[in-house]
């Protein structure tokens, strides 16, 4: 997209927009939460809409003018719908975190109990973490994943769902590589009485194309970001059956947002429909392979694995209490120009700005076009660098091989569906 006028008005910002483009470019972009949007989805998240207040619903707005933005809001709300197979969907959350919260908004009062998965076992922040408003204004019981294997125990969330008697249990993840039961969530839900809210932001993408089952036949509200695999914009959505359709819309507003973006809505509209196109059941499945042959490829390597492997887009090594540390593997693979973050892994001790393990996902570099034998060499190239992490040599080859891939796969596929 052209940047002329920013360049002419406002160098500095201009010099920093491109030179986050180069390191785009230039690098191996394995943070299993990012991805490559469109230049359609980048062109959309650009445009006029941004301009436009449009407080309410297509044909119930607060402001004049919104005939152009209802046709967007339209589209976003009816593809959304069509992707997933929804109800009802609403486009306007400005992120996971404000989805999440509009759906307890919806769902609890302050002081109700809900079940969550613990951060530090893969959950997410929004899920109870006790720094969060979710964690401050509820009553939060955590479960988490079975130290054996690394998996969910369906046993124990069920026994823990009898003990504690939430009124709501959510499912859903930031770092579990493996596929969820959202059958035995529901189940467990059903037995106890509790609503169930899942939140698929990260599993979305595999989700719309069945890669992984489905949480919509299960859940009372699902939420999801749009910008992961789903690859669209930065952005929220929350998809219900039709008869919480009123309580999610008004828990979004005017229970937790103001004027919604339409630019980010139209940016979400073109993502929808990307994802509903062929070519993207071909990509989401050729995210997952890579996936694994990423992983078995680290295993071969001698690296551990949260749960012996994957299922979906994301991989977890630990490195285990005496390893490396994530903070020290995510230095030494950002000197070669890989970008992994550190993350907790199940049983952690060391604190969140240090970790023993590190989260991988190969949604972005699949993007841009890369197969199983990339995440071998690139498997090889890691392993290289982690056990040698401060030999200059190692990390000086490793660097150039990296920007010789980089140089060999374009930033941004062209995705967009013609017809
Ligand atoms: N920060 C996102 C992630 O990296 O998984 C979740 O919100």
């Amino acid at each position: 997209m052209s940047t002329d006028h920013l360049r002419r008005f406002d160098p500095e910002i201009h010099q920093a927009v491109h030179a986050e483009e180069a390191r785009q470019r230039d690098q191996l972009e394995m943070i299993a939460s990012e991805n490559f949007a469109s230049r359609a989805v980048l062109e959309a998240t650009g445009s006029a809409l941004t301009n436009k207040y449009a407080e309410g619903l297509p044909g119930r707005r607060y402001y004049g003018g919104c005939e152009h933005v209802d046709v967007v809001e339209g589209l976003a709300r009816a593809r959304a719908c069509t992707l997933f197979g929804a109800d009802h969907a609403n486009v306007q959350p400005h992120s996971g975190a404000q989805a999440n919260l509009a759906a307890f908004l919806a769902f609890l009062q302050p002081g109700d109990r809900f079940l969550g998965m613990q951060l530090s076992h893969g959950g997410h922040l929004t899920h109870g973490s006790p720094v969060n408003v979710s964690g401050k204004w509820f009553r939060v019981s955590s479960y988490g994943v079975r130290e054996s294997d690394g998996l969910i125990d369906y046993d124990i969330v069920r026994e823990q769902a009898r003990s504690e008697c939430p009124r709501l249990i959510v499912a859903g993840a930031s770092a579990y590589p493996r596929t969820l039961d959202f059958a035995a969530f529901g189940e467990i839900a059903r037995e106890v009485d509790a609503l169930l809210m899942v939140d698929m932001a990260h599993i979305a993408g595999l989700v719309a194309t069945g890669v992984h089952p489905s949480p919509i036949p299960y859940a009372h509200v699902v939420t999801t970001t749009t910008h992961k695999t789903l690859r669209g914009p930065r952005g929220g959505l929350i998809l219900t059956p039709a008869e919480h359709a009123r309580a999610i819309d008004r828990a979004v507003f005017p229970g937790s947002q103001g004027g919604p973006m339409m630019h980010v809505i139209a940016a979400k509209a073109v993502a929808f429909r990307e994802a509903l196109a062929p070519e993207f059941s071909l990509y989401t499945r050729q995210v997952v392979a890579n996936a694994r042959a990423l992983g078995d490829e680290l295993m071969e390597h001698g690296f551990r694995l949260v749960s012996g492997g994957t299922d979906t887009h994301l991989i977890l090594v630990d490195f285990g209490q005496d390893g490396l540390s994530g903070a020290q593997a995510e230095a030494a693979l950002a000197r070669v120009g890989i970008t992994v973050n550190k993350n907790t892994v199940p049983g952690e001790y060391r604190s969140p700005l240090v970790t023993s393990g590190i989260r991988l996902g190969t949604s972005a570099l699949t993007s841009r076009g890369m197969g199983i034998d990339e995440m071998r060499l690139i498997a090889g190239w890691m392993a290289r660098v982690l056990l040698r992490p401060e030999d200059d040599e190692v990390l000086g080859e490793v660097r150039g091989r990296v920007r010789e891939m980089s140089a060999s796969f374009p930033l941004r596929k062209e995705t967009v569906p013609v017809g």
